[in-house]
């Protein structure tokens, strides 16, 4: 579901928000946010052997490091550990319908 998000709105599970971002100059850069289930790591609703393929590739890298995937933080505290890997097998095999 991909739905406009207004000021205020708190966004629910499984959408795709899209916002603007005006930067100093005045350009605004259209973006978009995926809310999802902790584990989902490549945004497709649901944690399974592709996410984990995935922070396995990015596992043991900082922010900053080349291959560092921020996805993958499930943690946010900018590297790719085994604390990140916990919360994922916690969600393992769980999707939206
Ligand atoms: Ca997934
Ligand atoms: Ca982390």
């Amino acid at each position: 579901m991909n739905t406009p998000f207004q000021f205020g709105q708190s966004a629910c599970a499984k959408q795709r928000v899209s916002f603007w971002i005006l930067d100093g100059n005045n350009n605004i850069t259209d973006r978009w946010i995926t809310v999802t289930i902790p584990g989902d790591v490549d945004g497709d609703f649901d944690v399974d052997i592709y996410d984990i393929v995935k922070i396995c590739a990015a596992y043991g890298l900082n922010k900053g490091d080349t291959g560092y995937i921020p996805n993958c933080d499930l943690n946010g505290d900018e590297d790719i550990d085994i604390y990140d890997v916990v919360i994922m097998c916690y969600f393992y095999g769980q999707k939206y319908p």
